[in-house]
């Protein structure tokens, strides 16, 4: 699974041993619980970063090319499949957090409106949570929702990364220049923001989510 034919990296050893430990780490995660509120989640210490994004934007795919694991987050052909909120643990005291898909149309409003204000107070309101990754289809970045969490993100000075999933899916130029369409939409909102080129099947990009995940749930 790992990159270990790639002999263009071997002058960078000391950075492919870092790769290395953090894969160990991030393949120990494993499934803790699943809740429909905020009430329900584990207490409040520790570190935690969350995967947000559009209803089959590909946030349980990256969770899993993440911890390097096929299945633990489960992923769906149908839409809204992850409806709770799913937490997994690193450790006693770092979690990843799968939050429910936003904007899925097929349910009732009154299930979509109570979704959007669980994710809401989770954000405003989990004390440890240190990063955010959102995720989103490079085709259709960024959602009306994408810029509502990032703005949310932006209120509380939560660090943010956006993983644009789906990148097999362009050539890279055309995903290059999407990846700077939406670079420039962050900017314009005027909040803060880094843009990782993400496949899962590809394992692109899954590196650097690493890296930076692993930077936040460190960080106290
Ligand atoms: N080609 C390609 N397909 C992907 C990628 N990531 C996810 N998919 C597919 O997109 C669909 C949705 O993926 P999920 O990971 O379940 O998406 P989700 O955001 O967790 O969806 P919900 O839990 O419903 O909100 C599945 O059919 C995945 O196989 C990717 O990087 N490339
Ligand atoms: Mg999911």
């Amino acid at each position: 699974m790992t990159s270990q034919g790639n002999t263009a990296i071997s002058s960078h050893n000391s950075g492919k041993n870092e790769q290395e430990r953090l894969l160990i780490r991030f393949r120990s995660a494993r499934f803790v619980l699943s809740t429909p509120s905020a009430g329900g989640m584990p207490p409040d210490s520790g570190a935690e970063v969350a995967f947000a994004g559009r209803s089959n934007a590909g946030k349980s795919s990256a969770l899993n090319a993440i911890v390097d694991q096929g299945s633990l987050a489960r992923i769906s052909k149908t839409p809204g499949r992850t409806q709770h909120l799913v937490v997994f643990a690193l450790s006693d005291s770092e979690r990843l957090i799968d939050l429910p898909g936003y904007g899925y149309a097929r349910v009732p409003h009154g299930v979509r409106d109570a979704w959007h204000q669980m994710i809401d107070t989770y954000v405003e309101q989990r004390r440890t949570l240190n990063g955010m990754v959102i995720v989103s289809d490079i085709r259709q970045a960024l959602t009306e929702f994408d810029e509502q969490m990032l703005r949310w993100c932006a209120a509380r000075s939560l660090p943010v990364v956006v993983l644009l999933s789906k990148a097999d899916k362009l050539n890279r130029g055309p995903a290059v220049t999407a990846q700077r369409a939406v670079d420039k939409a962050i900017a314009d909102l005027g909040v803060s923001a880094s843009t990782i080129l993400f496949s899962a099947p590809a394992k692109l990009g899954v590196d650097a989510a690493r890296v930076q995940i692993a930077q936040w749930l460190t960080a106290r």
